[in-house]
């Protein structure tokens, strides 16, 4: 046996005597496996079949009440220096967390099956992917991780000849929201999750492995680890570029990942190829452009607003092989949720007969999990050991004000300070008040595994003689009018803006420059077929210099949240920012 399994072996031991499981199992990832999970599921009511006509193999999972989004505030960075986690992580010194949370896994998995699921992030061939372990006793959670990552016999002959792996110990525990930490190790490679089944919490090759410690691991290496959708955009000329784009938790990356083109963009031939939606792990190439993997390989998307209108791939690839997660039935037993655009629900989330007093029939962050080979929209680019070149870096957030549809970075640094101040309207991703605008840089307030100041500095370090990095845009779908209702049609109708992001990495469209930023021109946006209100499209890409100015104080306050660790050249890029809003 290689050290590196008998490593993970004396691992898998030493949980099983603190967790006392019933029995081990071995995850090797195949159909037969996934196909006797199931059917325990379905036995013991964790799965329920949904219609076998209109939805073949696919089935729905109810969460406890209590346990249907991240839990932010018992999220830990367990860091043997406090002052390397940062402000923007929740801290806790490793000895004190270990003998915290190992004292709830003692005898946690009695009568249980404990599994044991190799996985790998990224491609299996990939030098820039990573591996993990993940000890569970939630068979949910293995059949999760066999959509979302590569998982079982592959990965553990990748790990058997590596260095390092992941540990990764989840217990579902009582759901007991009193006795429920999600820790992380990042010195240890380690995280430790007990009392959630759900989601970012209890899957732990997604945020915990791919955001959290990978970012730890990125910047100690040289790589970006980061919450970013990856796609490609094929114009008419049959050239695909790539885009990453940063949104915070269910703020549209799915959506973007798998955009279906404007009928005026399809009829000239544009394309759009799904890469990946949620993760997006980059490093400088030879050619010093970024190249970026998607490290999963499913998606667990939102339910809600996703529907025939907004994004019919993301339907397309949801009627076989899904398992959805909190979502209302109808009466022939088919998945449902607001927005969807057909049927009527008849059970809500908790399998109780639908009544609109109760709130929404589906959870507000009810979720699907697939294969990204269901998705139609899906490129074989995704399994590309070299993964992607990367054209354009975008940040966007959830702003009903304020931010305009699109703004161009000047520079590298100027865009580090964009991703640096963003800020967005919390939803409902994450337990917590809704619709709170907070700081989110690069979408990475819940998930970046360190201090934020070292991580703005890592970002700045990219940009060094040899490199040819991306351009860098914000962009805001969520603009709304006095009345509400949203300035800008969003889902498809994006590929307009992502048009002239594309054709600003080129030189070939011009631009408006701002003390912000460059924004386009009315003139400068293809908008062939929409029809928008001229008072909308004048908002959107108009800016409110008075309101900049304050938000430009807002943004200083902000970065000094991060002293003494905060970059001086990102300071002096607020500082240029500011003086160029003072003088307009
Ligand atoms: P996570 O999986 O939590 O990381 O979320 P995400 O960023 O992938 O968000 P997703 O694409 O699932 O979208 C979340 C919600 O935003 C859904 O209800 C969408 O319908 C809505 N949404 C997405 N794109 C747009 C858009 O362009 N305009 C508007 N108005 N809503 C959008
Ligand atoms: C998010 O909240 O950003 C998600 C869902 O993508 S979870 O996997 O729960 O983190
Ligand atoms: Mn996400």
């Amino acid at each position: 046996m290689s050290s590196q399994l008998a490593a993970l072996n004396d691992w898998v031991a030493q949980v099983a005597r603190l967790t006392r499981p019933e029995h081990i199992h071995w995850c090797d990832g195949s159909d037969a496996e996934d196909q006797a999970l199931t059917a325990h599921m379905l036995e013991s009511g964790d799965l329920i079949a949904l219609n076998p006509d209109t939805h073949p193999h696919c089935h729905l999972h109810r969460s406890h009440p209590s346990d249907v989004a991240r839990v932010e505030h018992l999220t830990f960075v367990c860091t043997r220096d406090r002052e390397d986690a940062g402000p923007n992580n929740h801290w806790m010194a490793p000895d004190e967390a270990h003998a915290k949370i190992d004292a709830l896994f003692d005898g946690c998995m009695q009568g249980r099956t404990m599994y044991v699921v190799p996985y790998c992030m990224g491609p299996i061939d990939s030098p820039l992917s990573r591996c993990g372990v993940e000890i569970t006793d939630s068979p949910y959670v293995v059949a999760n991780m066999r959509r979302m990552t590569r998982m079982g016999a592959a990965a553990l002959a990748r790990i058997e000849h590596e260095g390092s792996f992941v540990k990764g110990l989840h217990s579902t525990g009582e759901l007991d929201p009193d006795r429920r930490f999600i820790m992380h190790f990042p010195e240890e490679l380690t995280i430790k999750s007990y009392g959630s089944g759900y989601g970012g919490n209890a899957l732990l090759g997604k945020k915990c492995h791919a955001l959290r410690i990978a970012s730890w691991q990125a910047r100690q290496e040289g790589w970006l680890a980061e919450h970013m959708l990856i796609v490609g955009i094929e114009n008419p000329q049959g050239e695909v570029r790539y885009v990453a784009a940063a949104f915070p938790s269910a703020c549209g990356k799915t959506n973007l990942a798998m955009l279906i083109p404007p009928a005026a963009f399809r009829d000239k031939g544009w394309k759009v190829w799904t890469v990946g939606d949620d993760i997006c792990w980059m490093q400088p190439g030879a050619d010093g452009r970024l190249w970026a993997i998607n490290p999963e390989a499913g998606f667990f998307g939102v339910g809600p607003g996703t529907g025939a209108r907004t994004n019919a791939n993301a339907l397309a690839m949801l009627n076989h092989d899904a398992i959805f997660t909190n979502v209302a039935v109808t009466a022939d037993n088919q998945p449902w949720w607001e927005g969807i655009g057909d049927g009527e629900p008849a059970l809500d989330w908790q399998g109780r007969p639908y009544d609109p007093a109760q709130g929404p029939a589906a959870h507000p962050n009810s979720r699907f999990t697939v294969s990204m080979h269901n998705c139609p929209s899906y490129t074989p680019e995704a399994e590309n050991p070299r993964g992607v070149p990367i054209s354009a870096i975008i940040f966007g957030g959830r702003r009903r004000s304020l931010v305009p549809l699109v703004t161009e970075a000047r520079d590298w640094t100027h865009g580090v300070l964009m991703g640096a101040a963003m800020a967005s309207e919390t939803t409902a991703a994450a337990t917590g008040q809704v619709g709170v605008v907070r700081r989110d840089p690069m979408a990475m307030k819940p998930f970046c595994g360190y201090h934020f100041g070292d991580y703005w500095a890592h970002w700045l370090s990219f940009d060094r003689p040899g490199t040819k990095l991306p351009k860098i845009f914000q962009v805001n779908w969520f603009r709304r009018g006095d009345d509400g209702h949203f300035l800008w049609p969003g889902f498809g109708d994006n590929l307009r803006v992502l048009e002239w992001i594309l054709d600003r990495c080129e030189n070939r469209v011009e631009g408006r420059e701002t003390a912000i930023g460059t924004l386009p021109r009315r003139e400068d946006l293809d908008l062939d077929g929409l029809e928008l209100p001229a008072d909308d499209l004048d908002a959107l890409i108009d800016i409110d210099v008075a309101a900049w100015r304050e938000e430009a104080e807002a943004v200083a306050a902000h970065l000094a949240e991060y002293e003494p660790r905060v970059p001086a050249a990102l300071k002096q890029e607020q500082q240029r920012i500011a003086a160029a809003l003072a003088a307009s």
